[in-house]
């Protein structure tokens, strides 16, 4: 199995989330958090495993040197304007994410979309290629098409379980709501870690860590959140809080 040292800490996760400016827009932003300086600066609170972007990102903001915490870089990305089944095509390689200093590499795969199984193809072949020159790959496992309907607990589920039998290394699904049902996500999901994703900024600060509580309680290994933490007035107090649910 890959190593997954680099990205965790004591076996587990936090990842700090910045590519929705390709996934939703600008409209998430504001003139401070717009900025990826900013982002890569709260990594410097040591508090994160990992940061997620884009690679146009990473080229131009991510400086090894000056942020130590792993960079991971997406793969694939699309924009939210085509009204019809998700198709997020692969925009860069293995190979440039590494000679961007990624130590990791992320794709989301909408499972159940008309085009699933393109996705599936582009994500086989880059967990073959990513563990020829050993590096870990993310599976963003996100239910979603005209025939998925709304994403039940059996259907994340699922979803998790695809990441499992195609070969990646870590797998990032919606939290179900519940520790039982998300118990059965974990363990359709073996040996592969499972991270929850964080979702819309909420307005509820113990919301979010009731989800956390409840996945980690339900054998989760940690998390990939965006919004909560940069779009709050107090973006490493917020981190911290879900840090320690995390780690301790
Ligand atoms: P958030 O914590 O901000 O939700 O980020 C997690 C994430 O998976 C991002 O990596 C991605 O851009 C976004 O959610 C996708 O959101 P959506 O559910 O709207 O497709």
């Amino acid at each position: 199995m890959v190593d997954l040292s680099k990205i965790s800490k004591n076996k587990k996760f936090f990842f700090l989330a910045y590519d929705q400016g390709m996934e939703h827009g600008p409209v998430d932003f504001n003139l401070e958090n717009i900025n990826p300086k900013y982002i890569f600066d709260l990594t410097k609170s040591g508090l994160f495993t990992g940061v997620i972007v884009q690679k146009g990102i990473a080229e131009k903001y991510y400086k090894a040197d000056e942020y130590k915490t792993p960079l991971i870089i997406k793969l694939n990305g699309k924009t939210h304007f085509l009204n019809e089944d998700p198709y997020s095509p692969q925009l860069t390689s293995v190979e440039e994410a590494i000679r961007l200093r990624a130590k990791a590499v992320g794709y989301t795969v909408y499972v159940g979309s008309k085009n699933e199984a393109k996705m599936l193809k582009e994500f086989s072949r880059i967990i073959y290629e990513a563990h020829d020159l050993g590096i870990p790959v993310i599976g963003w496992m996100y239910p979603r098409g005209s025939t998925v309907g709304e994403e039940t607990s059996d259907i994340t589920a699922y979803a998790a379980r695809v990441g499992l039998e195609i070969g990646a290394d870590i797998v990032k699904v919606k939290y179900t709501g519940d520790v039982d049902s998300m118990k059965w996500v974990v363990a359709c999901s073996g040996v592969m870690p499972v991270c929850i994703a964080g979702g819309n900024k909420t307005n509820d600060d113990d919301a979010l860590k009731e989800e956390f509580e409840g996945a980690i309680s339900a054998g989760c290994s940690g998390g990939a959140v965006g919004r909560n933490i940069w779009q709050d007035p107090n973006p490493l107090a917020r981190a911290k809080e879900i840090h320690d649910i995390i780690f301790n």
